[in-house]
Formats: C-alpha cells, sequence, structure tokens
C-alpha cells in the first residue's frame, strides 16, 4: 500500500464539471443494494473545454454507464479504487451510472449502512462516494429526487430529504417513496432511511405564517422518549428567528434516532439524523446533562439549516466556517434557555481541559488547517469549539447589533452558495467598519496563546499600570507565531470597596468594565484617576481563548472570588484558589511530606456554604473542585497519581471541616415535585448531589445511607446514577454490588442505559478496575461495531480514570492499543479518535512514555486506515 497523501488548501481549485441535478434510485437490499444515479452536468467555465470528468467512488461495484443514453465502451473511462475517469465528455451532458453496494458490510457507518435493522446513511464528510460516483465535495451543489425502494414489510418507512411527491406499491412485497428537494446543496448533505420506524408528529407556525410538520422517528418502544427533543426543536426554531431572522424554509423537519453512529447527529437537508444518545431522554433513563446535552444537539443541528446548508462550506478546509458559527449560536440558545453562567462555566471549563490539551499536543492544528489526509480526523475541539470561541470574540468586538447585520448580510450575500470564512469575516467587517485582519490570524495560528500579566498601584498618581505579553507557542509546523488581536475584557476591583472601580484610559472613561485590545506582544495600559488599590479581574467571561498568568495571591483570589462582579471570575478565583492549594499538594505527595490543607480554600467553601445561594447552579460549579484532568492540564510533567491523591486529601479535608453544612445543603434541596428538566430543579439537584459527593468522600454513615436512599428511591436518573456511581466509586462494595447487579439488570434492554452502566463501572479509581473492563468487553451488551458502546467503555477508561489507565506496568495502554488495531479494521474514523490518549506521551515520565510510543510503534506496524495512520505519524513525529 502507497502511503496516504495530504491534501492542501493552497491547491483548491473549482470543481471541471458541476452537478445541477442528481435523480437516484436507490433499491434497498441488505448485502445487495443497486443504486441509479442520472447526473445533469456541466463543464465549470473556468476549466478548459475537453477536460476529462473525474467522479469520486469508493467499494462501488460499477453495473452500468452511459451519456447521454449511450453506453460507454470500457476503453472510454477508467475506474480504481478511489475514482472513476471518463475521458471525453461533451459541456453539457446526463450521465446515467448503476452501481452496487453492501449495507450489511459497512461496518465504517460512513455511506449506506444498516443500525439495528435499519437502512441509513452518513455522508459527512466523503461518505457520498460510498454510495455512488459523484463530485464528493461541498462546492458541488444540485438539487436531488430520490426514490427509495424496499420491502413492504422490513422497510415500511422511506425516507429522504425534502418532500414526499410520489408513492406507491411494486410487485414481490416491494414499495417506494420519491423524495424531492428543492433546495440545491452538496452531496454530503444527502441522507436516506428505510426501516420500521414509529414517529411523533407536532408542527411549528414559522414567523411568516407557514406552517412546518415536525416529525422525531424512532423505534417504537422509544416513542416515549422523544417530548424533550421535540420540545427543544421548536424553542431552536423559535429562537432563530428571534435571534437571527432565520426562518425554517421546507414544509417537513424530520429527525430520526439510530443506535450506530460515528458522531453526535447530523444536520442533513429536512432529515437530521441523530445518534439516538443525542435525542432521546426520559426521566427514569437520562440524566439533567443528557437531557441538556439532547437540546443543544437538537438546537445545533437545527440552525445548520442555514449555518451549513443554505450557506456551505466550499471545500473542508472551512469547516469551521459552519461549525465554529453553528457552536456559538448553539451555546447562546443554551445560555438564553438555561442558567447563563453555568453554561458559560461548563463550555470554559471543558475547553481549557480538552481543547488546550489538543492545542499543546501532536494534532494540533489551526481553526483553518492548510492541510490533512484524512478530513474525518478534523471534526475536533480545535475547528468546533475553539471555532466557536472566535466567533463569540468576533460578536465582543464589533457588538451585538453589527454582528446581526454583519450575520444578515452573510446569509443574504451567500445564499446557495459555498463560500469561506474570509466571506464571513469580511462580512463582520463590512457591517461594523472594523478592520479584522489581524484578527484572521486566530484561524491560521495554531496553538494556545499565553498572556503574562502583571500590573502595579502607584498611590500618589492614582494610576494603576497592567504590562500585558503575549506569545503563542509553537506548534507542529508552526515554529514562529504572530502576535495575535485579543480582546481582554477586565475589570479592577477596589480592595476597599470591593467594587469595581472606574476606567479611566487615554484620558477616556469607559465605564467600570471594558474591553481592552492587546494587539503587540507587549503592551502597558495605563489607567488613571483609580481612587484605590485594585485587584484586576481579567479575562471576564472567558474573553478570549488564551491561558492567562497573573501572579496573584492566594488573598487575592480568596477576595475575588468573593467580591468580582463578573460570575464568571468569581468562579475561575476560586479554581485558581483550589488549584494553589492542590499544587502544593501534589508536590508534598511526590516529595513524601506530610500533606497540610489550606485554611484559606476551607474558608472560602465555608462562605460559600454558608451565603444564601441566588443561583445554585452557580453554587454546586463553585464548590466543585477542578477536574483530575484540568489539573492534569496546567503540569509540566503529569504525575497521575499524585494529583489523584490531592484532590482527594483536599475533597476529604473539605467534607471533614464542612460536614454539617453539606448534610445541611443536601436535606435542603430534595425534590418531591415530578422530575423536569428545568434550570432551576437542574440547579437543586446539582447542589444537592455535589453536597453528596462530599459526604461520600469521606464514607460517611450519614452520607452512605442518603447515597443509598437516593438509589432506592429511583425518583430519576440523575439521582440514581449520582448515586450509584458514588457508591460504586468507595470502598463499600457490600452496598455498590447489589445496587449495580440491580442496575444492570432492570436496564438490560435499554442501550443508552446500559452505556451508563459500562461509565460508571470503568472510571472506578480502585486498582482492581482493568480487570473489569477487559471482563465487560465480554458482556452480552457490548459490541465493538458500536460506537457508543466503544466510547462508554473503552474511552471512559482511557479518559476518565488517570490512574488505571496511566497504570505504570502499561496494561492500560496495551488495552487501548488491541482496541484501536480492531478498530482499525472496523471502523477507521472512530479507531483514529480514540487513539487520542496515546498522543499525549510527551507530558508523562519518561517510563511512561516509553510503554506508550511503543504501543502507538505497535499499531503503526498494522496495515492503517488513512485516519490511523495521520494520528499515529502526528503522534510519533
Ligand atoms: N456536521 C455534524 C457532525 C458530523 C460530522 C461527521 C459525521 O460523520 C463523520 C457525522 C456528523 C455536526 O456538526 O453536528
Ligand atoms: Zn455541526
Amino acid at each position: 500500500m502507497s502511503e496516504p497523501q495530504p491534501t492542501y488548501l493552497s491547491d483548491y481549485r473549482p470543481p471541471a464539471y458541476r452537478v445541477t441535478r442528481t435523480e437516484l434510485t436507490f433499491d434497498l437490499d441488505p448485502n445487495a443494494t443497486r443504486v441509479k444515479a442520472r447526473l445533469h452536468v456541466e463543464r465549470h467555465p473556468e476549466h478548459q473545454p475537453g477536460v476529462p470528468l473525474e467522479l469520486d467512488g469508493e467499494q462501488l461495484a460499477l453495473k452500468a454507464i452511459a451519456i447521454d443514453g449511450q453506453p460507454l465502451q470500457p476503453d472510454e473511462y477508467e475506474v480504481d479504487e478511489a475514482r472513476l475517469v471518463v475521458h471525453r465528455v461533451p459541456e453539457a451532458f446526463l450521465l446515467d451510472t448503476e452501481v452496487e453496494i453492501s449495507p450489511d458490510a459497512n461496518t465504517a457507518l460512513s455511506g449506506l449502512y444498516r443500525s439495528s435493522g435499519m437502512f441509513c446513511t452518513q455522508c459527512e464528510a466523503e461518505g457520498f462516494r460510498r454510495i455512488t460516483f459523484y463530485p464528493d465535495r461541498p462546492d458541488v451543489m444540485a438539487t436531488f429526487s430520490t426514490t427509495v425502494i424496499g420491502r413492504a414489510e422490513q422497510e415500511p418507512v422511506l425516507l429522504s430529504n425534502g418532500n414526499p411527491v410520489e408513492r406507491g406499491e411494486l410487485p414481490g412485497g416491494r414499495h417506494f417513496v420519491t423524495w424531492e428537494d428543492p433546495y440545491p446543496k452538496p452531496s454530503y448533505l444527502f441522507a436516506l432511511v428505510a426501516g420500521d420506524l414509529s414517529k411523533v408528529e407536532d408542527h411549528f407556525t414559522t414567523a411568516s405564517g407557514r406552517d412546518v410538520i415536525l416529525q422525531i422517528w424512532v423505534e417504537e418502544e422509544n416513542l416515549d422518549k422523544t417530548d424533550h427533543a421535540m420540545a427543544s426543536l421548536k424553542r431552536a426554531m423559535q429562537w432563530d428567528e428571534e435571534a437571527y431572522g432565520r426562518e425554517y424554509d421546507l414544509d417537513l423537519f424530520m429527525i430520526v434516532a439510530v443506535n450506530d453512529f460515528n458522531m453526535g447527529a447530523m444536520e442533513n437537508k429536512g432529515l437530521n439524523i441523530f445518534n439516538s444518545a443525542a435525542v432521546l431522554t426520559h426521566p427514569h433513563t437520562a440524566t439533567d446533562a443528557a437531557f441538556q446535552s439532547v437540546e443543544g444537539i437538537v438546537a445545533h443541528e437545527y440552525f445548520h439549516n442555514w449555518s451549513g446548508n443554505r450557506v456551505t462550506c466550499r471545500d473542508w478546509f472551512q469547516l469551521s466556517l459552519k461549525e465554529g458559527f453553528t457552536v456559538f449560536r448553539d451555546q447562546c440558545f443554551s445560555a438564553d434557555t438555561n442558567s447563563a453562567p453555568v453554561k458559560r462555566i461548563e463550555d470554559v471549563s471543558f475547553f481549557r481541559t480538552a481543547q488546550f490539551a489538543e492545542d499543546a499536543g501532536p494534532t494540533a492544528h489551526p481553526v483553518r488547517p492548510d492541510h490533512y489526509i484524512e478530513i474525518g480526523n478534523f471534526y475536533t475541539l480545535t475547528i468546533y469549539e475553539k471555532g466557536a470561541e472566535i466567533v463569540r470574540m468576533l460578536s465582543n468586538l464589533v457588538g451585538e447589533e453589527a454582528f446581526r447585520r454583519g450575520s444578515d448580510l452573510y446569509f443574504a450575500r451567500f445564499d446557495g452558495q459555498a463560500v469561506t470564512i474570509e466571506d464571513f469575516v469580511d462580512c463582520m467587517a463590512e457591517a461594523s467598519g472594523q478592520d479584522l485582519s489581524q484578527f484572521m490570524l486566530w484561524y491560521s495560528q495554531a496553538g494556545t496563546p499565553e498572556i503574562d500579566a502583571h500590573g502595579d498601584y502607584d498611590y500618589a498618581t492614582a494610576e494603576y499600570r497592567l504590562i500585558l505579553r503575549q506569545r503563542t507557542p509553537a506548534t507542529p509546523g508552526q515554529p514562529d507565531k504572530q502576535a495575535l488581536h485579543i480582546p481582554v475584557h477586565l475589570g479592577l476591583v477596589g480592595t476597599k470597596s470591593g467594587r469595581d472601580l472606574r476606567l479611566t484610559l487615554d484620558g477616556e472613561s469607559l465605564g467600570s468594565d471594558a474591553v481592552i485590545h492587546l494587539r503587540e506582544e507587549e503592551q502597558e495600559f495605563l489607567f488613571t484617576d483609580v481612587s484605590e488599590a485594585p485587584i484586576p479581574s481579567l479575562l471576564r467571561g472567558f474573553s478570549a481563548p488564551v491561558r492567562l498568568h497573573f501572579p496573584y495571591g492566594r488573598e487575592d483570589l480568596a477576595f475575588l472570588q468573593a467580591k468580582d462582579s463578573d460570575g464568571f471570575n468569581r468562579w475561575d478565583a476560586g479554581q485558581r484558589l483550589a488549584l494553589l492549594a492542590l499544587e502544593d499538594l501534589i508536590a508534598a505527595h511526590r516529595n513524601g511530606v506530610e500533606k497540610v490543607m489550606d485554611p484559606r480554600v476551607v474558608e472560602a467553601f465555608r462562605s460559600l456554604l454558608a451565603a444564601e445561594a441566588d443561583d445554585k447552579a452557580v453554587l454546586a460549579q463553585m464548590l466543585t473542585l477542578p477536574s483530575e484532568a484540568y489539573i492534569a492540564e496546567q503540569q509540566a510533567l503529569v504525575d497521575v497519581d499524585a494529583i489523584h491523591a490531592a484532590r482527594t486529601f483536599v475533597k476529604q479535608r473539605l467534607a471533614l471541616a464542612l460536614r454539617d453544612d453539606f448534610l445541611r445543603v443536601y436535606e435542603a434541596h430534595g425534590i418531591d415535585a415530578p422530575y423536569a428538566p428545568e434550570p432551576e430543579q437542574i440547579a437543586a439537584r446539582s447542589l444537592k448531589n455535589v453536597a453528596l459527593s462530599y459526604l461520600m468522600a469521606i464514607e460517611d454513615e450519614a452520607g452512605l445511607e442518603l447515597a443509598h436512599e437516593q438509589f432506592e428511591a429511583d425518583h430519576n436518573m440523575t439521582d440514581v446514577r449520582h448515586a450509584l456511581t458514588l457508591l460504586v466509586h468507595s470502598s463499600r462494595g457490600d452496598i455498590a454490588d447489589p445496587a449495580l447487579k440491580a442496575f444492570g439488570e432492570k436496564w438490560a434492554h435499554d442501550p443508552l442505559v446500559m452505556d451508563q452502566w459500562f461509565a460508571i463501572q470503568v472510571s472506578r479509581p480502585q486498582p482492581d478496575v482493568l480487570d473489569r473492563v477487559k471482563f465487560l468487553m465480554e458482556h452480552p451488551a457490548f459490541s465493538l461495531k458500536n460506537p457508543n458502546k466503544v466510547r462508554a467503555l473503552i474511552g471512559t477508561f482511557a479518559n476518565q480514570n488517570p490512574v488505571n489507565f496511566h497504570r505504570d506496568d502499561g496494561a492500560g495502554y496495551r488495552l487501548l492499543a488491541d482496541t484501536v488495531i480492531e478498530l482499525n479494521r472496523l471502523n477507521p474514523e472512530i479507531a483514529a479518535r480514540m487513539i487520542t490518549p496515546l498522543t499525549r506521551w510527551a507530558r508523562f515520565d519518561e517510563t511512561r512514555q516509553e510503554l506508550m510510543k511503543g504501543e502507538l510503534e505497535r499499531i503503526r506496524a498494522e496495515e492503517l486506515s488513512p485516519n490511523v495512520y495521520e494520528v499515529v505519524e502526528k503522534a510519533l513525529a
């Protein structure tokens, strides 16, 4: 096999031929589906007449080919494992092909495959080429007509994009439906579903008064798990009209739930296909977090109808054009529907843990990469979440109103087109009159910028001098970085008054809260008329995706945690304070000296618990220590055992010192009302459950009893799962084992609950867990072919159980590598994703580095898919 070759952004050219209309007929069969395609093709004016026609195609058996009705002779075309080339074609013509494909043999879940007996498709990014020969690139946009033929009994429901226009019976117990999608679309938005599905239906009246039918299609036993997704969809439709002036454009909007799916969900035009985990909820099977995630994903896919479908990407390097913008849109939607500060805290905690790690590792890449081997490897936190942070910065830079004008301009100007990130940013520049040229560097430079800040106050002149220095570390292929345009949202909090002081910069009064612009490598900001000595509150709301260093003392942090007017920074100050304490304890653990708890952390927690919280959800966040993964992210050399020991020690000390407070909080927040996934209840549950975690950290008798009762009460999955997790992660197997067994038996029929059952067990910190993972891999409910199962069992173990995954005998690494090797054959996309923790070897001690690299080498020795090849090569480069 030859080495896979990269594709470069700089090589972009428009397609030689475009397709204006695509007519498809699928004759479905599990092993031998026939796909007939009639393409209306014309040469692109930028290419020379006579240029050969090249179509993408993989794993297709070509059965017939004709141009304008004339079958081609064998010497008129060539087919290899990646494409079909027709040497001579007219300027404009009809191409007819027929191919055979095998949905049942498709374990990669890209193209047409079967999941729990039903046919479904996944075409983004390059799956359509596994369905038919086609210019499978997003800048080829056609209207589609799709006829689906299936067995009336096994596939009573036949769906595709757009509107159904014809249906009928056929001989041999078969039937068909024809769908017409009037909006030109790229092939990656094509979808087909066929199977024995049931639906719930609702409707939505758009701002202009059109009635849209909304359908959610699921397996019959899941009909009772669709209410929340439907309600979320309607809220999202309403929100997009109000916030962005965007109306839905077809008469029908469908969502389908499938059990086997590589990602969360897919925005196919008019026919969104969802991982069942991203759509199904029920109070007894889904946690609050799952309810919120479903709401966000339903909204995300719906928002793509404009940011992605009506206006799409010119090429896959522009992926963040649709993803960064759409994630920003769904984040704002969720903030508006739930607790806005908590949404921001959750998003930023996750971002600073996982995206920062990606940006610091061997697979770091810019938000707009300039080359890739396998685009499937670029559905990353950088493209999605950092892309969203960039759009958020843009929105803050130009202001809300100009941002809306810019987005209106973008949708109006580029409707029906495939465009670039410049096109988007140009609209924002035009609408705001601002120069965003330096800002564009955010898209081309990888790596997390670091800001070193320091400041001093001069009592004599009442001036506060703030000096900011920025630097972006080298990343693979990018040794030297330029200075970025970084918006720093800040306040100066008076140490006497505890209030935000008025800000005067260069003679201009900025109010008490402002954004300053760091554009140089080093810049000094001189605030005048500062009436008292301040502590700066920097990067409020996480105004830019950077690491900020400021030499805060612990007293300063305790002060900011209590006084900062910015809720996000109050939380962040608490996290920084806890981190300082944790760092001492990590050092103590490593040096084998006695651990001593910083009393300031205890006092900070005591005040939090004593105050009447106005936002319980925020309080729950403030009472949550930084995760082990986040602590690791702060360390140059990660010592998983010391981190675990230090964090456990802090939790226990807090629990011992504040036991009665936690007990009181727990008892005050029991909820008797029927479960509802609404913000107030969610807040109360999270606060109560945080309190229970502390009590369980010391295995307090009252805590154990409460956890057991909470499990037995079986009120809702949020409480049940939390209680069960605490029990299983405790030393009390006598209580945990029967509970775990009962839970597993009760939910054996429900794959989404079984995923949780797997995850709870393999995240246990106790040292016997590796055997448990191996044992569970043999469990009848586990399958390597199902991505949710792989994520729940192997993914949870490798990413959320650091002390066991990083065992110093390398057994955790070996297990992951074995899994990757098997998945490489079955499902390359999932295989490549699963490697991530091994790619982070450089952060560990030498012994572990050698073990991790050894496993990467062992993977490299296999015959690899391009997906796995690209990741392993980068990791070992
Ligand atoms: N566009 C989808 C994500 C998605 C990407 C790739 C997929 O298959 C490889 C599937 C879904 C979204 O952003 O939701
Ligand atoms: Zn998306």
